[in-house]
């Protein structure tokens, strides 16, 4: 579709950004806080700093949200540590914990922008893995309730909007990089127990979130990362469809409709894997039903056929940035590979820069559940460091997250339904494996790995906060609602500009 205007957003639409705990707020041991998986797993990321420290929001999340609101945002969507608010397996609610995140939501509130939260971004509490093996057995799913109910009645007199479990298909599909494998020795079967496991979680939060929560609204945050066929052959078309459904329609379809799929299904009977699926449970799945989707979407995938007798390959990321650890695509023989896509750029870590595949991904989602969506996460993470006069000129994120935002505008008038954009990410934290060496913020954080790694603690460290080129620019978009591009606004690549672009 062509539009011969520029795209309009909803008065009341979410411009914010978005956060992860264990990224971002450091202090991992004060305020009563135990370990959690993940904070052990980042400690094995060398060179990369581990998450001790993170950028300090802990104890400086006052001058940060000052920061959003001076940029104009309207949202803020963070996590909430599990092991902030239950430390240990007697279950006792730690009050220093939930009087952290009241303060942060307090502050939010008081400066009119709206608290958006995770139940649960990848950071399990090491209690409930070594006392009850994490998301290997059912125990987990009345902790997690127990958790969730914690959460929502403690913050749900002011949290509305909220996120059940992040990127559960990416835990499972990058089970071995985001540690979801830990203890499992059969992760091509184990994986989809621990799926299964995982969906009796979040049902469970959702119908907890309607039943405690007056006005509490609840989805779930897959990954998407939409798959485009890699030529007109009919077989690349076919590999397009399983690469989709074994990255992130099989979720999505559960989510909605509560039960599985025939085609995940008949995977299980092929490969002679067992779920685990007990009486009762597809009930729980179905009675819980969700009121949105929380969109992650960063870049696209291109795949192609592969033939049975190819080689297998797992997916290899670039983990560094650089020439040293450069990515592999995964090869699933009989099924699909994927390839670099000739039409589009790469970053240094060889995602995909691609502000089109938004529109794409939010139409798809529209098409096939018709529920709304809120966008959180999307952004590019890149190597910084400030320039001779102090500041992070980065326009280059600017003109990746503009061409987002318009390709957002564009799913709109498309008749999408979508609620709020809250870009990835506010100031610069660690990224999931790279430490604060890839950076996605608006606001630079004057730390560096080496820096984090060499400190005792966060007092040792000025951790300034330097507004990029990109914080001025989405507060201009913010303002004007959505119609100030920037003057030097480019055509997007999805070429649909027009005159009245250049406000
Ligand atoms: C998403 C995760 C985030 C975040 C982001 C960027 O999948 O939900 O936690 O890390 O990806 O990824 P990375 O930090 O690896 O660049």
């Amino acid at each position: 579709m062509h539009y011969d205007h520029n795209p309009r957003f909803p008065d009341n639409f979410l411009w914010g950004a978005s956060s992860a705990a264990w990224q971002v707020e450091g202090g991992v041991l004060d305020g009563g806080r135990t370990l959690s998986t993940i904070d052990l797993n980042s400690r094995t990321k060398a060179p990369f700093a581990d998450n001790s420290i993170a950028v300090d929001h802990y104890h400086r999340f006052r001058e940060d949200v000052r920061l959003m609101a001076e940029c104009g945002m309207k949202s803020y969507r963070f996590s909430i540590s599990w092991s902030r608010i239950i430390p240990a397996s007697d279950g006792v609610v730690n009050e220093e914990g939930v009087a952290f995140y009241n303060d942060l939501i307090d502050e939010l509130v008081a400066n009119g922008i709206t608290p958006i939260v995770t139940l649960y971004h990848y950071d399990m509490p090491v209690w409930v893995d070594e006392e009850l093996g994490g998301w290997r057995t059912r125990a987990i799913v009345d902790k997690f309730a127990e958790y969730s109910r914690v959460c929502l009645e403690r913050f749900g007199d002011r949290v509305k909007y909220w996120l059940s479990i992040n990127e559960q298909n990416m835990q499972i599909v990058y089970g071995h990089w985001l540690g979801t494998s830990k203890g499992c020795d059969d992760w091509f079967r184990d994986q989809w127990r621990i799926n299964h496991i995982m969906n009796l979680c979040h049902a469970t939060a959702v119908n907890l979130c309607h039943e405690l929560v007056d006005g509490g609204k609840i989805g779930p945050v897959p990954g998407l990362v939409p798959i485009y066929p890699f030529s007109s052959d009919p077989m690349d078309q076919i590999a397009a469809m399983n690469a989709e459904e074994f990255t992130e329609k099989i979720w999505n379809d559960t989510y909605v409709y509560g039960e599985y799929s025939d085609f995940v299904k008949s995977y299980w009977e092929r490969n002679d894997i067992d779920p685990g699926i007990e009486p009762g449970d597809e009930d729980l799945m179905k009675s819980a039903k969700i009121d949105f989707f929380a969109v992650n979407c960063y870049r696209s995938n291109t795949a192609k056929w592969a033939p049975v007798d190819a080689t297998p390959q797992e997916y290899e990321l670039n983990s560094h940035g650089d020439e040293s650890t450069k990515l592999k695509f995964p090869v699933v023989p009989g099924a699909y590979q994927l390839v670099y896509n000739p039409f589009v750029e790469y970053t240094a870590w060889d995602w995909e820069i691609d502000p089109v595949s938004m529109r794409y991904c939010l139409r798809y989602m529209w098409d096939h559940y018709r529920l709304p969506m809120v966008i959180t996460e999307n952004g590019m993470g890149v190597h910084e460091s400030l320039g001779a006069d102090g500041k992070i000129h980065d326009d280059y994120r600017i003109e990746f997250l503009r061409n987002t935002a318009y390709q957002i505008g564009l799913a709109i008038e498309d008749g999408c339904e979508v609620f709020g954009y809250n870009l990835w990410s506010f100031t610069d934290f660690l990224s999931t494996g790279n430490g604060i060496a890839k950076r996605y913020g608006l606001v630079y954080v004057d730390v560096t790995d080496e820096q984090l790694r060499a400190a005792k603690d966060a007092s040792e460290l000025a951790l300034t906060r330097i507004p990029k080129d990109s914080y001025y620019w989405y507060s201009n978009l913010i303002r004007s609602k959505g119609q100030d591009w920037g003057n030097d606004f480019a055509r997007p690549s999805a070429g649909e500009l027009v005159e009245t672009a250049h406000v």
